[in-house]
């Protein structure tokens, strides 16, 4: 898993020493100049209908929880626009003084940060649904389609589905243009609490469930997260 370590604990500037990096060889030798970096979206926001504002919370709380406990990473939640969610973690993040270096927010699509904003993300979490299946709208349908039938196909190596909480980590293949443009190396699904009635197990506004659930998801997804690094 050396590889991986470094591919992930890397981050280039310069198109010459990124090429050598997508390829995959040489990659330890080159010298780290960034921080391992995981984008991630606001987890069952938006089609699942979870309310933002506990959101916001939980977020924060599990951000802070996770930068305590691992060394040099940097955590990005993005959204489409500048939305709600965005500026509610914003705010609460400050009020905690969590460091704004190593989590902050950004706005652009998560499939394209590098190539139309120039942050480097080793990692980006999908909201994903319980099947691991592409399309159904949302970031799913974005990530899916920029990272080509190899995602789909690596996914299913690594699971056939998920339950609500759960993360499951999937090393993206080389072949995948979301790898060799944006140098994602790994995707992480997670599956949210969905608080929509017209998508599987609906928890009708149980929010004591549904903001379990969400902890459990965010944990899983950083625990996934670090399982890469280490
Ligand atoms: N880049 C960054 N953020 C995005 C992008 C993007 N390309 N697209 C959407 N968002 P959602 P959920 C934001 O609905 O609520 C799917 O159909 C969006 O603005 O993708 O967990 C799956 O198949 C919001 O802030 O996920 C599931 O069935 C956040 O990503 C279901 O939706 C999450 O919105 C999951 O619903």
């Amino acid at each position: 898993t050396e590889k991986i370590t470094s591919s992930v604990g890397n981050e280039y500037e310069g198109n010459t020493e990124d090429q050598v990096l997508l390829e995959g060889s040489s990659v330890g030798s080159l010298s780290s100049k960034g921080v391992p970096t995981l984008a991630f979206p606001s987890i069952s926001t938006s089609d699942f209908q979870f309310n933002k504002e506990k959101a916001s919370d939980i977020i924060v709380e599990k951000v802070e929880e996770f930068l305590k406990k691992v060394g040099n990473v940097r955590l990005v939640l993005v959204d489409l626009h500048e939305s709600n969610i965005l500026s509610l973690v914003r705010s609460k993040a400050e009020q905690k003084n969590i460091d704004s270096k190593r989590f902050s927010t950004s706005v652009g699509d998560i499939t394209r940060l590098y190539t139309r904003g120039g942050l480097r993300c080793n990692v980006i979490a999908n909201a994903a649904n319980w099947r691991l299946k592409p399309g159904g709208g949302g970031v799913n349908a974005t990530i899916f389609s920029a990272a080509g039938p190899a995602l789909e196909a690596a996914t299913k190596e690594r699971a056939g589905s998920l339950s609500p909480g759960k993360a499951v980590v999937v090393p993206l293949p080389s072949t995948s243009p979301l790898f060799k443009e944006e140098g994602v190396t790994h995707v992480i699904h997670v599956l949210g609490p969905n608080m929509n009635p017209q998508r599987p197990n609906c928890l009708k506004n149980d929010y004591d469930k549904g903001c379990r659930i969400l902890g459990e998801a965010y944990s899983s997804l950083f625990e996934g997260f670090a399982s890469i690094l280490s």
